[in-house]
């Protein structure tokens, strides 16, 4: 789940997290000691949840890592996650104390380091959250950056997204990573898969983005990505489907500027639309 850093007026409440902590790479050090055991009691409920949620419906690359997070009970210790995560991949998550400007956010992927919000959801927002805290962050996106394919994609996601911004094109961008990173699925042996940390964290969407005969799943087609816009507070109506990420990684080798160039002189495609040439895929 990915909310545009929005500048907030005097009217409207203030970021979640403190931004006075960030260093000017947007960076800071998680805050354990302010965790409360409401905090940690939180992690552990919502980790529960979605553990049990995950057969059937998360990728298998993503349920063989999980484990790498180590604790279940606790919110982990960011640099305990680093250990086992910089060994399997050359990534290290670092602390961000919540959604940050693009060019910081390119830059940090684009040196293999994943930015993680550290504070957590309230109990009451146990359900929904609008912008993304610790669970969403690590439970959603740490896991398949300890799979090799996946970490490189995601680095040349950020390389992309600084040569992106040089050209104008960060909401193209920003619509591929919405459509892989965040709400990604994938055709397995044993069918369709999440692979996206919005569907993965999500206790209501992961079986909705598999099984629901609601929205669409299209072949990912990285200009009818770029294309289609999305919606950030309800479920997706365009899901993307890969065949392995090998094949994503494989995607965003070419130089994407003439793709930007045809996409800027295309119309946008609402999230609900279809279009001629889209190649559809069953559940
Ligand atoms: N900041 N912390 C954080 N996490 C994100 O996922 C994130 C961000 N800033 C911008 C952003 N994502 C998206 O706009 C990307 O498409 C760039
Ligand atoms: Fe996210």
């Amino acid at each position: 789940m990915v909310v545009e850093p929005v500048v907030y007026g005097a009217s409207e409440r203030p970021p979640r997290g403190d931004y006075r902590r960030a260093g000017a790479d947007y960076t800071c050090a998680q805050d354990y000691a302010a965790y409360t055991a409401r905090d940690h009691d939180t992690y552990r409920r919502l980790y529960a949840r979605q553990e049990a949620l995950l057969p059937g419906l998360a990728c298998d690359e993503f349920i063989a890592a999980l484990p790498s997070l180590g604790a279940k009970d606790r919110i982990p210790r960011f640099e305990e996650v680093n250990e086992r995560l910089s060994r399997a991949t050359g990534w290290e998550i670092v602390t961000v104390p919540g959604l940050i400007p693009e060019v910081p956010f390119f830059t940090l992927l684009a040196n293999r380091k994943f930015p993680v919000t550290d504070w957590i959801r309230t109990p009451q927002e146990f359900d929904y959250i609008v912008e993304p805290d610790v669970f969403h962050d690590l439970f959603g996106h740490v896991p398949l950056l300890f799979n090799p394919a996946f970490a490189d994609y995601v680095q040349r996601y950020g390389e992309g997204g600084l040569k992106a911004h040089q050209l104008g094109a960060c909401e193209q961008l920003s619509r591929l990573y919405w459509y892989t990173i965040e709400f990604g699925l994938i055709a397995q042996a044993g069918g369709l898969r999440a692979y996206g940390a919005g569907i993965l964290s999500s206790s209501g969407e992961l079986n909705y983005a598999v099984t629901s005969p609601e929205p669409n799943r299209i072949q990912l087609d990285l200009q009818r990505a770029m294309r289609t816009r999305y919606k950030i507070d309800s479920y997706q109506q365009t899901y993307f489907v890969i065949d392995s990420f090998e094949q994503l990684f494989g995607m965003t080798a070419p130089d994407f500027t003439p793709l930007y160039d045809r996409v800027k002189n295309l119309s946008d495609i609402a999230a609900n639309a279809l279009q001629a040439g889209d190649k559809l895929i069953q559940r």
